[in-house]
């Protein structure tokens, strides 16, 4: 926590009750693992991390992930959850910086609108360390470092492995991620290239169910009903939209799985499950375990240490040949 004398302690403390208000105000969840917004003598480290959400299984083994972690270092994380929306992100981020926290962590929806606020951080000599998504900024001094998967690589893996599984021939829906999050735009570029090279592979349909499972089950039942003769198979930018497809193509009385081949990303534990029902046929490994490699950076970065602007998370492909010997392996 960043030591101050006692008026400009007054003044920050008043700040940070506004800030913190103005967090509750405009919805976003804030708590802290001490349940108080004042700042706390010593030198125990103090994180605020600015979540998304909990859209997803993926999502919600993140928040454990880095609250685990930080337990265990014994720093305290301020957290928010913006409930899916940008604003809420950078409130929580501004109310950090108002309580003079020592770091951020941000797991940013969108790639894009980042800089002013991050440009406040650096002001406040905050570090912000990103993880899992990427975001769009001229100068990178912005972030001390990203943490996160090559979603480019996931969707082509993806899309390679359909491609092979098929003979090289689909007619293919995709359910995208949420607009412009890095995922969904990388995703989709990474997919599109695996299968470039077979010109009988056609997505005939596109449409976003914002990565969640209830999203994914509407449009997949909409698209069906204009494509259901046709479509082969659905390519889904995470398990959840791919869990809702599953519900939407039973309910159009299809075997999913069979009629229709169903792949997608993340490899959470639902993901397995559908896969030993043999409804899913593949899920491409996105790793949220990334609470470890958060807090070294962050540790590092209050160092004053170099860090590589990116760290990529490995990923592996499951299908269903290798999934009950998997499950009981899987952490999240
Ligand atoms: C990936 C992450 C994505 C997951 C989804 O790093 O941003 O967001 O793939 C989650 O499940 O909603």
């Amino acid at each position: 926590m960043k030591h101050r004398n006692s008026s400009l302690g007054i003044r920050w403390t008043a700040l940070a009750l506004l800030a913190a208000m103005l967090a509750a105000f405009t919805g976003c969840k804030q708590e802290s693992s001490t349940g108080t917004d004042t700042p706390r003598p010593g030198k125990k480290l103090v994180v605020g991390f600015a979540q998304v959400g909990a859209e997803s299984d993926w999502r919600v083994a993140e928040t454990k992930s880095i609250k685990d972690e930080a337990a265990k270092r014994g720093i305290e994380l301020k957290f928010s959850d913006a409930q899916g929306k940008v604003e809420n992100q950078i409130t929580a981020i501004r109310s950090f910086i108002a309580q003079g926290v020592d770091a951020i962590i941000l797991a940013p929806k969108v790639e894009t609108g980042w800089e002013p606020v991050l440009k406040e951080a650096k002001a406040a000599k905050i570090p912000v360390v990103l993880v899992d998504r990427g975001i769009s900024v001229s100068d990178d001094s912005l972030f001390a470092t990203l943490i996160a998967s090559d979603f480019v690589a996931e969707g082509k893996m993806a899309g390679e492995w359909l491609a092979k599984k098929t003979g090289g021939k689909a007619k293919i829906i995709e359910l995208e991620g949420s607009p412009g999050a890095a995922p969904a735009i990388d995703r989709k570029k990474g997919f599109a290239a695996g299968i470039s090279a077979f010109p009988e592979m056609k997505i005939i349909a596109a449409q976003s169910g914002d990565f969640e499972t209830g999203k994914g089950k509407e449009v997949t039942e909409t698209l069906l009903q204009q494509f259901g003769k046709e479509v082969t198979a659905i390519y889904a930018h995470n398990d959840n939209m791919a869990l809702g497809a599953i519900e939407a193509i039973k309910a159009a009385g299809k075997k999913p799985g069979q009629d229709i081949l169903v792949v997608s990303i993340d490899a959470v534990k639902a993901a397995f499950q559908a896969m030993v029902a043999g409804e899913l046929n593949c899920t491409v490994e996105c790793n949220p375990l990334l609470g470890p490699a958060a807090f070294d950076a962050v540790e590092q970065a209050l160092k004053g240490g170099t860090l590589p602007k990116k760290t990529v998370v490995q990923d592996r492909v499951f299908e269903q040949s290798g999934a009950a010997a998997e499950l009981p392996n899987r952490k999240y």
